[in-house]
């Protein structure tokens, strides 16, 4: 069936304000052409982010009731440790408040100045973390991963050749580990193959390498390998996760993503000077460690929702949901990075409006377009989140790709309403021309995205939908 109906009905519901050409404009102006600086109430459809925008489930908010706030041993801890083991299959689980604290306690115990992390391609919160320890983050993901119209079925693999020359390069005793991300986020969402995530394990095993997983989205990554990869059509999803995470040694995850919830996270590993050392940490920056930062409520919430995303009705509706716009969109003959991500369409700006340079910033100028003229909000990732001044000439070193995102939230907008983005974003190239592109008048030293101002070059001409 192309169309990708709901596995679920629909119990509560949150009206969503129309807003008017006018007033977004405005409040475009306010917000210095940042749409992180646009408040959630002026946005009709909201594709920022599939990070904490989950709509949880009836039993979610059942166990919510259900929260033990016990200050030590909280029945909620021992659910979701139960539940964590029973799917990434590692000894100890230690529960923080979202992703990026999974990883600066990893990071902070076993990463020590002048070593490096490869990953297929870091998250920037991964990098920062390793960064953060004076410590060197490489991306060493297949080549293709860069080329947006190249439809390999798994863009997010792992370069062996290139992995096992770092490895020669750097030396192993400067590598504490490796990573791999499932799926590849900042690649577009592109899962990793089983038989990749094999030999990276065995290429390792032969240098005495731990192996690591950021799980983020790793039940939309098994969905992919039950898909397109032989042999996996009729594994049930728990079994594929299962034999994925027995090739690593742990894993961080940001349980905001496949964990179903608004917030939360963990840790997981075997290692137990590693658990131990982290668990001290823990107790430092987080919590006791059987709540972690968490309400015993939150904990109940992410065993509850570990356990709803890996039913393949979900999942084949999510990941089908995500596919139909991005189908709408190509069929339309909208520029979008081939394949399409299991969370997100990614727009190819660069395509989208050859007429604005890099040093213009289109992919922000397109994502201002879209909430202007529509009120949907996305994200761009391109010259304003990666671009980087080379520091020998002070000139601006553009990233590859140029990129919007439209992400899309789990069990939170129905068809209609993904219908209406793609009906828009249509309209929208059909006007291409009359958008212009932007200059900075602010940028803050790190992660300037979030509160980067603009100016608009030149004033378009007003739109009418
Ligand atoms: C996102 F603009 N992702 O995609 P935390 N690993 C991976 C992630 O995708 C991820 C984290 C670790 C977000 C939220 C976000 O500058 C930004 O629970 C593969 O957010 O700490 C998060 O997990 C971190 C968006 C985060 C950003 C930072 O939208």
């Amino acid at each position: 069936m192309k169309f990708p109906s709901e596995p679920f009905k629909i119990k509560v519901v949150e009206p969503i304000r129309r807003t008017t050409r006018e007033e977004r404009d405005r409040l475009l102006r306010d917000a210095g052409y940042n749409v992180f600086q646009v408040p959630a109430e002026s946005v009709y459809v909201d594709l920022l982010t599939d990070s904490g925008t989950s709509a949880m489930s009836d039993r979610q908010w059942a166990g919510m009731m259900m929260g033990d706030e016990s200050y030590a041993g909280s029945r909620n801890y021992y659910h979701l440790e139960e539940t964590v083991r029973s799917i990434f299959g590692y000894k100890h689980v230690i529960p923080t408040h979202q992703g990026r604290m999974a990883e600066n306690l990893l990071f902070s115990t076993i990463v020590k100045p002048g070593m490096c992390v490869p990953n297929n391609i870091h998250f920037d919160t991964t990098r920062a973390n390793v960064e953060h320890q004076h410590a060197e983050a490489l991306d060493l993901v297949i080549k293709n991963a860069y080329d947006p119209h190249c439809d390999f079925p798994f863009k997010g693999n792992m370069d062996l050749n290139r992995l096992e020359e770092t490895i020669h390069r750097v030396g192993r005793e400067r590598i504490p580990l490796a990573m791999i991300t499932i799926t590849n986020n900042s690649g577009g969402g592109q899962p990793v193959s089983m038989e990749n995530i094999r030999q990276t394990r065995a290429l390792l095993n032969r240098y005495g390498i731990p192996l690591f997983f950021d799980a983020c989205r790793f039940a939309e990554n098994c969905f992919f390998i039950k898909e397109r990869e032989p042999g996996y059509a009729n594994t049930p999803m728990l079994t594929i996760a299962r034999e994925l995470f027995s090739y690593g040694d742990g894993c961080t995850m940001s349980a905001k993503k496949d964990g179903l919830v608004n917030i939360g996270g963990f840790l997981s590993l075997n290692d137990d000077r590693w658990a131990q050392q982290i668990t001290n940490m823990l107790i430092l920056v987080e919590g006791f460690p059987t709540y972690g930062g968490l309400a015993g409520r939150d904990l109940e919430a992410m065993a509850q929702g570990l356990r709803e995303v890996l039913d393949e009705e979900y999942l084949r509706f999510r990941i089908g949901q995500v596919r139909y716009l991005g189908e709408l969109l190509d069929q339309a003959g909208i520029p979008i990075l081939k394949p399409i991500g299991g969370h997100a369409v990614y727009l190819n700006a660069r395509e989208f409006l050859p007429h604005i340079p890099q040093s213009k910033f289109p992919g922000q100028a397109l994502a201002v377009a879209l909430y202007r003229d529509y009120g949907i909000r996305a994200v761009e990732i391109g010259t304003l989140m990666f671009g980087k001044q080379d520091p020998a000439t002070g000139e601006t070193l553009h990233p590859e790709l140029e990129m919007v995102r439209l992400a899309i939230p789990r069990r939170v907008y129905t068809n209609m309403q993904v219908t209406y983005v793609a009906e828009s974003i249509i309209d929208l190239y059909q006007k291409r021309e009359l958008i212009h592109g932007l200059a900075l008048t602010y940028e803050a030293p790190i992660l300037r995205h979030f509160t980067a101002r603009f100016t608009e070059l030149q004033k378009s001409q007003p739109v009418t939908v």
